[in-house]
């Protein structure tokens, strides 16, 4: 039996990146598996090379899942990274404090108004933003978001609680940086106008107003690492590599990359001398990266499940799955794509190749596969508008909309299997309602297209409706290879 982690077992002489402060620098909102391997990580790392009282004080949005196994561990955990060439694990020592947000929302409050504090990152999923899937602006009606412009809540979403933290971080005048480190297009600027639009619902006074516009800044950024769902063997393989007790340890691949906006109102960590990237061509290394791995990892995802692949890799054997990605890259993707000034497109594809292709991450389909209705919209609908209004038709982005409504939201007649029933779709009860009642197909797929869950533009060109509905009689009739049979030869 390997002791338990914490302070008095933990083998330091292990350590991936560690905080010499005791101080607490930043404050994280989503405290989960992908910011422990990623954000985290680079902060360690920078720290233990450059210094500063850059300490994290995290949260976790309402489960306590990562954050009791981090407080009986002294906030100590391990990386396990996962390669082909076997897999090794590292302590990470940067986190401070941590907590639950929804239990404790005036901690998170206070913690963001408290002048030590000068950066707040965030790893809270596309679904932390509240926003209107057809317009992208704030959710003022949705339940969450509505209670509390009301003022019968404290904040509890994560917006409201930066808006919220911000308003009383205006009485000092301290600036601050809010760092969003989730996959999304622009995500300093929809970070922005989020918090902007939550100020104003609420009725919030100039000043506040005034503060957040001069003083809080809202870098854009890119984030990638493939991290996985931590198992009992993940644990099991840091006792036998590090020979202590892990009950939370994140796997992780082993390539990691950040790219941010130099936007910090309050200074930051040295990220770059643990390898992040600082350029003014941010927005085009999103683009490159929500599209060509997220995107494809989304086709990858729902092609697999329709297939019965429970992992990435297993469902990136299939051929027929790498013919629809490769075109999907090609058509529908690298067209609508400025690169980086000397970005080698053939080398970022068949890294991805390498990435996917890893056994030993284990990544579940279904993970990749859940909050659909929200990810896509990182995914598909720009591409796909950018392609339909230049008169062609997106094969591969209908096909992967097509595989999505197909396991989330079937047509009657059509079992789409095990995997997909264990897809978390946050939309699937509206999309159920939407689509009962449908006479045809093409009904199904229109009710879904333009019934709220895209951008109202995407229902205005019927040629890409026509093609999902096509696609997704396809897949119903015949499978998912015809399917992709149908796009290589139109
Ligand atoms: C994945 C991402 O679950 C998903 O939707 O596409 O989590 C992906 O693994 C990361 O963005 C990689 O950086």
């Amino acid at each position: 039996m390997t002791p338990a982690l914490d302070r008095s077992t933990a083998p330091f002489d292990s350590l991936i990146g560690a905080c010499a402060s005791d101080r607490t620098g930043i404050v994280h909102l989503g405290l989960g598996n992908f910011h422990r391997a990623h954000a985290a990580v680079y902060t360690a790392q920078a720290m233990a090379a450059a210094g500063g009282d850059w300490g994290i004080r995290g949260f976790a949005h309402s489960s306590a899942r990562v954050v009791d196994p981090m407080q009986a561990q002294d906030n100590l955990y391990s990386v396990l990274q996962l390669t082909e060439s076997g897999a090794s694990a590292g302590l990470i020592d940067v986190h401070r404090n941590s907590g639950v947000a929804s239990a404790d929302p005036d901690a998170v409050i206070d913690a963001i108004s408290d002048p030590a504090h000068r950066i707040v990152t965030l790893t809270v999923s596309e679904a932390g933003y509240t926003r209107d899937p057809t317009t992208g602006d704030l959710a003022v009606d949705s339940p969450a978001i509505a209670a509390e412009i009301a003022g019968t809540t404290t904040p509890r979403s994560t917006i409201g609680l930066i808006a919220r933290g911000l308003s009383h971080r205006a009485q000092t005048g301290e600036p601050m940086t809010i760092l969003s480190c989730d996959n999304l297009q622009s995500a300093g600027d929809v970070t922005r106008d989020v918090v902007t639009q939550y100020l104003d619902a609420t009725g919030a006074p100039s000043d506040v107003v005034d503060f957040v516009a001069s003083s809080v800044t809202f870098p854009n950024g890119m984030v990638d690492r493939i991290v996985p769902k931590t198992t009992d063997a993940h644990s099991a393989k840091v006792a036998e590599l590090l020979g202590i007790t892990d009950l939370s340890p994140v796997p992780a691949e082993e390539f990691s990359m950040w790219v941010l906006e130099d936007d910090f109102a309050a200074g930051r960590p040295s990220w770059e001398s643990a390898g992040a990237l600082f350029t003014d061509e941010v927005e085009a290394y999103e683009l490159v990266k929500l599209r060509l791995l997220n995107g494809s990892h989304s086709l990858i995802a729902y092609l697999g499940i329709l297939s019965d692949a429970a992992t990435i890799d297993t469902a990136w054997s299939l051929d027929f799955v790498q013919e629809a990605v490769i075109s999907g890259i090609e058509h529908d993707y690298l067209p609508t794509i400025n690169l980086p000034t000397g970005f080698d497109a053939k080398a970022y594809v068949s890294a991805l190749d390498a990435r996917w292709r890893n056994p030993l991450i284990g990544h579940a389909t279904t993970q990749v596969a859940s909050d659909g209705s929200l990810k896509l919209l990182q995914r598909i609908p720009e591409a796909a508008l950018f392609n339909l209004e230049r008169g062609t038709v997106p094969h591969s982005l209908a096909l992967c909309t097509a595989a999505w409504i197909a396991c989330v939201a079937p047509p009657l007649d059509f079992s789409p299997g095990p995997l997909a029933a264990s897809i978390v779709e946050p939309a699937r009860k509206s999309l159920a309602e939407a689509v009962c009642g449908a006479t045809t197909i093409y009904d199904h797929v229109h009710r879904i297209i333009d019934g709220g869950f895209f951008p109202r533009e995407l229902a205005g060109h019927d040629a890409f409706t026509t093609r999902v509905t096509q696609l997704l009689t396809l897949i119903i009739s015949k499978g998912p290879r015809a399917a992709v049979a149908d796009i290589s030869t139109a």
